[in-house]
């Protein structure tokens, strides 16, 4: 005879009130993930954040949620409040590459597992994490290097490019710079004569960009953003100076947010690379996995496309952030 969901909640009830099931085994205790965030520096991570807490919610785990305001030693102390907590699981994205070993090796000494998400760090010994989901950055960064030296075949004269970096020291930074000179390294009409971060922001975006332009004014023929917030600061600062964004300067960014689609459809930004911040469902996924004792593998790669002008108006009302 089967029961269904309800008679055996109702047989259990009464085993624990006769005493048979402690009620601890009953109310069965929720997990609980501590999430130490970035910040909320772009439209990408506003929608990575959302993204976590509606999926947590969703998945009936207790969120510890911090934002770092992009500063390390920030994310740092939210870790150890979660090991001083007893999380279950502890799970971040790394604003810079270094700096991690001495608090992952604390949170392994309390045996609480990590989940990288995002961006990965620089450590030789891999027991520090469970799994790292997110992008691959190099990957991305070659995408944008494609799409230059194919609108760019049939240009005889040099390329000049102007290049906004994302956070000094970050993964996206390092990884998309890496994986676009990758590309355009094989044409020597490719220089890029100025290159500088603009912390992911659209503030400094602009501002980098009103320097360029300052110097280099006429001569600048290409913008490579590693975001699009960044390419959306510094579409402003080439109206500003009287030029028009995607006809005397080719844009070409990363992430594929909203704003981004926007500035395609007004024709100001000629290119997006995809850049996933919908790591939610896969990380709850993760930490149910770990608890229930599942191998994870150590690496999870979000697949991407890319969006260029000409289809941003049809593919907008597909967009999820
Ligand atoms: C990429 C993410 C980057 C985005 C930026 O996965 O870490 O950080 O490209 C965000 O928009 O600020």
């Amino acid at each position: 005879m089967t029961m269904n969901r309800r008679t055996l909640n109702t047989a259990l009830a009464a085993a624990a009130l006769g005493g048979m099931l402690p009620a601890s085994v009953l109310a069965q205790k929720k997990l609980v993930l501590g999430f130490a965030q970035v910040g909320a520096e772009s439209e990408w991570r506003t929608a990575n954040t959302e993204s976590i807490k509606s999926s947590a919610k969703e998945a009936g785990i207790e969120l510890k949620f911090s934002d770092a305001q992009q500063k390390q030693e920030n994310q740092i102390k939210a870790i150890r409040s979660y090991i001083a907590q007893k999380v279950d699981v502890i799970a971040f994205s790394p604003v810079v590459e270094s700096g991690w070993e001495t608090v992952l090796r604390e949170a392994k000494a309390a045996k609480i597992p990590v989940v990288l998400t995002d961006r990965s760090v620089n450590t030789k010994d891999d027991t520090l994490y469970v799994t790292f989901m997110g992008s691959d950055f190099v990957e991305e960064g070659r995408k944008a290097g494609r799409w230059l030296v194919e609108k760019m075949k049939d240009q005889k004269g040099e390329v000049n490019i102007v290049e906004l970096q994302g956070t000094v020291g970050s993964a996206p930074a390092i990884d998309r710079k890496k994986g676009f000179e990758e590309i355009i390294k094989a044409d020597p009409k490719f220089k890029i004569i100025r290159s500088q971060t603009g912390d992911f922001t659209r503030a400094k975006g602009k501002e980098v960009m009103e320097a360029f332009l300052k110097a280099d004014g006429k001569k600048i023929n290409v913008l490579f953003a590693h975001n699009d917030d960044m390419a959306i600061g510094a579409i402003q600062a080439i109206e500003e100076a009287g030029m028009k964004p995607a006809k005397d300067i080719t844009i070409i960014s990363i992430d594929g947010v909203k704003g981004a689609f926007e500035a395609m459809i007004a024709g100001k930004l000629n290119v997006s690379v995809e850049c996933s911040p919908l790591l939610g469902p896969q990380l709850m996924q993760a930490v149910k996995d770990i608890k229930a004792g599942k191998p994870l593998p150590k690496r999870i790669v979000t697949e991407e496309g890319i969006f260029p002008m000409e289809v941003a108006a049809k593919e907008f009302p597909n967009r999820k952030y």
